[in-house]
């Protein structure tokens, strides 16, 4: 991490156009490229809809199928997936910066989620991902937020037959690595879900 930082800040002094460190408190600042989500929305919405961050994903754990019963050969599992914008700016004007230019692009290359439920515990998730984004663009990927794996184990899998629920925060962290540079980025977003037997759509 460190030797990235430390070609980051070479990286502005080469440039010399005037781009002032001052402001500078956290190391993701110190990149060309800044990165980060702008908006995560559930795969039925859409551009009107509010975005994930502003409201709460409501996860079922299980759809029961045409018969409506829990725990019959039809029940069915659904992963959820979300699709992430994911935004990247340049840190300065004064860098320059052109799509596709020096510098001018980041791949995101990974997805990994992260679960913080109190009192419980989700393994978290993770998994390839090849996107491509020009400076002054943004993209769109598509993740898993819940895997359907995840919902068939304990403590998600105790939420379909019985009339409980859990609060937890899904956090989204996308990385990968700056065009040219190498440098590492990294944006995260945090979602709010809420598990339970939800009822199934018609
Ligand atoms: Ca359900």
């Amino acid at each position: 991490m460190k030797a990235s930082v430390y070609l980051a800040v070479l990286g502005v002094v080469l440039f010399g156009l005037g781009a002032s460190l001052s402001g500078c408190s956290e190391d993701e600042d110190l990149t060309r490229s800044r990165v980060s989500i702008t908006r995560v929305v559930g795969m039925g919405e859409d551009e009107d809809d509010e975005e994930l961050s502003a409201t709460v994903y409501e996860s079922d754990v299980v759809d029961a199928g045409d018969d409506g019963l829990v725990g019959t050969a039809d029940d069915i599992v659904y992963e959820d997936i979300v699709r992430v914008t994911v935004s990247n700016e340049a840190s300065s004007a004064a860098l320059g910066l052109t799509p596709m230019g020096p510098f001018g692009s980041v791949t995101i290359k990974n997805y990994r989620v992260d679960y913080e439920i109190v009192g419980e515990h989700l393994d978290a998730i993770s998994g390839g991902l090849h996107l491509t984004i020009p400076t002054g663009e943004q993209a769109e990927a598509r993740i898993p937020l819940v895997t359907a794996i995840a919902k068939t184990l304990p403590p998600l899998s105790m939420l379909a037959t019985q009339p409980d629920e859990l609060l937890g925060t899904a956090v989204i962290t996308l990385s990968g690595n700056e065009q040219d540079s190498n440098d590492e980025i990294v944006a995260t977003a945090r979602v709010a879900v809420h598990f339970a037997n939800w009822a199934d759509p018609d």
